[in-house]
């Protein structure tokens, strides 16, 4: 099943490594009888670094891990030696994750680039041995640090998909066709409503060995963000889209209704998502004739652009993709 591989939140118990600590040691062997202090420092202890990885689409590879534990420093000991610092634990996330603490609900990382390293949760430092703490005044200083603590706490990873335009529209309004026609995506296609489950991506070429990236987004109906349909969770996708693609079906019984219905849903979800940059793309318009047309684009908005397109005989697509442009570009 397309949805059990797709997963796009995890919830993971996380810990980063205590630090070892400093040892309080003084010199002693068969020529010193009371030497100086000699504690070395404890080691660090392990982050937990996120790494982001373009060849991953999902967080399916994290799914089975319940707990992230990262490795204590370990103590100093004598002879001013170090401990060990904890073994790093690198977790491989595709672009777009965003680490977040489930407590506070503050995003604490976020991954963008393939190769970026963040450290989520830095291990604590290693404490100081007590040869560190030796002054003029005093010589044979016991002292020495505890490690300082690790974090620790649940934590959730999000992929937020980060496609250029992400494509917002009831079920059946012919998304799914769209993309399939401008990129080499195959995603299903079927005259039934929420044929699509989960988002896909495909890249659009433009001109010139351009490209920018379509999300093809699970159907929205009335009620969504109330959890109707397939409910929004798939609106927070939308998020990172520059632009949005309205499409509605040339056969809507009322295209402008359709439009306000989508509108309301993505407001009642996050109404920042009304500032983006949007386009309507009228689907389906083989079914049309010119004076049908005129008369949808009579009751169209005119704060946002629309194209007349058609996947099945490929009409309009080059419009969309000049008017999609201009508006990444812009
Ligand atoms: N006449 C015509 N039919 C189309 C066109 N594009 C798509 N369709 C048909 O519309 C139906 C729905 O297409 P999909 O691409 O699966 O629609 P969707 O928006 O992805 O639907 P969901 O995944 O359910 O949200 C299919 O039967 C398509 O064959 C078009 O340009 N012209
Ligand atoms: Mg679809």
């Amino acid at each position: 099943m397309e949805k059990g591989n797709f997963v796009d939140y995890i919830r993971v118990f996380c810990k980063s490594g205590k630090g070892g600590r400093g040892a309080s040691h003084f010199l002693r062997n068969k020529l010193t009888a009371r030497g100086g202090p000699d504690g070395g420092d404890g080691g660090r202890g392990a982050h937990v670094i996120l790494r982001g990885n373009a060849q991953l689409w999902t967080l399916l590879h994290l799914r089975y891990h319940k707990n992230i534990l990262a490795e204590d420093g370990q103590g100093g000991s004598k002879s001013n030696m170090t401990g060990r610092d904890g073994k790093d634990i690198i977790i491989e996330v595709p672009l777009g994750t965003v680490a977040i603490d489930e407590e506070t609900e503050q995003i604490e990382a976020e991954v963008l680039e393939d190769g970026q390293e963040v450290i989520w949760m830095p291990g604590g430092r290693g404490g100081l041995g007590n040869a560190n703490f030796a002054t003029p005044t005093n010589q044979a200083p016991d002292h020495a640090q505890p490690g300082e603590p690790g974090e620790e706490g649940w934590k959730l990873l999000e992929l937020k998909i980060l496609a250029d335009v992400g494509m917002v529209g009831f079920p059946n309004a012919g998304k799914s066709t769209l993309l399939s026609v401008l990129s080499a995506a195959k995603p299903k296609i079927a005259d039934y409503a929420f044929t699509t489950l989960v988002p896909q991506l495909g890249m659009v070429a433009y001109r010139d060995n351009k490209s920018f990236a379509l999300a093809d987004l699970p159907g929205i109906i009335e009620g969504a963000a109330e959890g109707r349909g397939l409910g929004h969770r798939f609106l927070r996708h939308i998020e990172r889209n520059s632009v949005l693609l309205f499409v509605i079906p040339s056969d809507s019984p009322d295209l402008a209704k359709e439009l306000q219905i989508l509108s309301h849903e993505l407001e009642e979800y996050n109404p920042e998502l009304l500032d983006k940059k949007a386009l309507i793309a009228v689907s389906k318009s083989d079914l049309l004739d010119a004076e049908l047309q005129e008369a949808i684009r009579e009751t169209l908005p005119t704060n946002i652009p629309h194209v007349f397109i058609s996947a099945a005989t490929q009409t309009g697509l080059q419009e969309l993709k000049d008017q999609l442009w201009k508006l990444l570009t812009e």
